[in-house]
């Protein structure tokens, strides 16, 4: 049995968890971080120097870092969700990391301004820019699959599941957002997974 450290608003636990439904691992989550706090204690730290979540323990492995987290239960338990040729691997891969860098940056300030509602991000001039930097990203997810059913070409793999929980934010926040007829159908074509529903609650929090 895995367990995850971490409360399903954060979108770094939702790729855990899917990723840990996705390979059949059974997992208890606990709720730390956020208003759960949690995240001071020694026993934490000690597990993750940085207190952040995800942490998943599997057996005596310890691992923090959510794309690690999902790419090792891919890895160990997974069949299919990481490209055996290290080209497909890399050109699927290089999502992850752009969702770490890119997106998951770009989106924050209007999950901030229009959910969270924290000082410094709520004014309208505010969130405006922020939803047009996101757009800016999500164009460039939107170009990728739009000759192609996944971020990797024809096989859903860990890059879906590590972006796919940035769609999901992104598209359900209180925005105007472009229509992005690609990005809609790869979403709705995830969000059909059992360990995406899972993962993935709604509202946004
Ligand atoms: N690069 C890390 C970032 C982890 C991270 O920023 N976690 C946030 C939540 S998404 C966190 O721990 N925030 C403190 C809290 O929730 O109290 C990862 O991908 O796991």
């Amino acid at each position: 049995m895995l367990t995850i450290w971490g409360r399903l608003s954060s979108v770094n636990v939702q790729k855990a968890v899917w990723a840990a439904g996705e390979v059949g691992q059974a997992f208890e989550r606990i709720d730390v971080g956020g208003p759960f706090g949690g995240l001071d204690t020694p026993d934490y730290g000690a597990m993750n120097p940085n207190r952040q979540i995800p942490v998943l323990r599997d057996g005596d492995v310890t691992l923090w870092e959510s794309n690690t987290i999902v790419r090792y239960l891919a890895a160990r338990y997974g069949e299919g969700l990481i490209d055996a040729d290290p080209v497909g691997r890399a050109q699927a891969e290089r999502w992850m990391d752009w969702m770490l860098s890119e997106l998951q940056p770009a989106m924050a300030p209007v999950l901030f301004g229009t959910v969270r509602k924290l000082p410094g991000y709520t004014e309208p001039a505010q969130i405006a820019a922020a939803v047009a930097r996101a757009e800016a990203k999500i164009a460039i997810l939107e170009d990728q699959l739009a000759d192609r059913p996944f971020l990797g070409g024809e096989r859903f793999g860990v890059a879906d599941i590590t972006v796919g929980c940035g769609a999901h934010r992104w598209l359900n926040m209180p925005v105007e957002r472009i229509a992005r007829p690609s990005v809609e159908r790869w979403y709705a074509t995830l969000m059909a997974r059992p360990a995406a529903q899972v993962a993935l609650p709604l509202p946004v929090a």
